[in-house]
């Protein structure tokens, strides 16, 4: 799978890609992360990406024209013809464990990072998806990015050790259950004892025990 990212920053996603799980995921070519630098399609000498909006109002807008040169730049860059151009903006459908898990499937994602006070609405057409990571604003599209590219790709098949730990967790079987608690060594600390039956080794007990304390949601 490959991830291409157009941002104004992409020095953010420095920590983030070096990081254990999608360090080791590029490193087994499992998935190739890209990074576009929108600053390299703006316009003029001052390679200009934002504008005032039409009609007035505070803020400035990214500008149509270096973003669409961006996504055509990812888009030539793509083999194959699964993929899927994604815009991150609060305006969009919120994302969800069914989501990635249908990302996660792709050949191509190509993300769109939002700044300033947002886009020019002409760029939609240019675009498979909007999504939304929740509702609340933040500075840009880079984190909600990040949390996309991290879910997706701890989908991606070897990514994980074990085969079955990404699917026996949350969510994963399409429903919302939400895991049980968990505890390890000690059996007590500060006055809070480990509860009995985790220490019992019957294991129908237990298990039942996990599916009563798993919250429905
Ligand atoms: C989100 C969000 C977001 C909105 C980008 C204001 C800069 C900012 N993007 N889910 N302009 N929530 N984007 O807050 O995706």
């Amino acid at each position: 799978m490959k991830i291409q990212v157009i941002t104004l920053f992409p020095e953010m996603f420095e920590g983030v890609l070096g990081s254990s799980m999608l360090w080791k995921a590029q490193d087994k070519k499992l998935v190739e992360y890209k990074l576009i630098n929108l600053r390299d399609f703006g316009l003029g000498p001052r390679k200009i990406v934002d504008d005032t909006p039409y009609g007035g109002g505070d803020g400035m807008l990214l500008k149509p024209e270096p973003l669409v040169a961006a996504i055509e730049a990812a888009k030539s860059s793509v083999v194959g013809n699964k993929s899927s151009v994604i815009l991150m903006t609060p305006r969009g459908k919120k994302y969800t464990q069914a989501k990635a898990r249908e990302f996660a499937k792709l050949e191509n994602l190509i993300l769109i990072c939002g700044r300033y006070e947002g886009y020019d609405e002409r760029i939609t057409k240019f675009v498979d998806e909007q999504i939304s990571i929740g509702d609340y604003v933040l500075t840009g599209g880079e984190l909600p990015a990040m949390i996309l590219l991290d879910s997706v790709t701890r989908l991606v098949p070897g990514v994980l050790g074990g085969d079955t730990s990404a699917e026996k967790e949350s969510f994963s079987d399409g429903s919302s259950i939400l895991e049980h608690p968990h505890y390890t060594r000690p059996e007590v600390f500060r006055g809070m004892k480990v509860p009995g039956v985790l220490l019992s080794g019957n294991h129908a007990a237990i298990e039942t025990w996990r599916k009563q304390n798993s919250k429905k949601s």
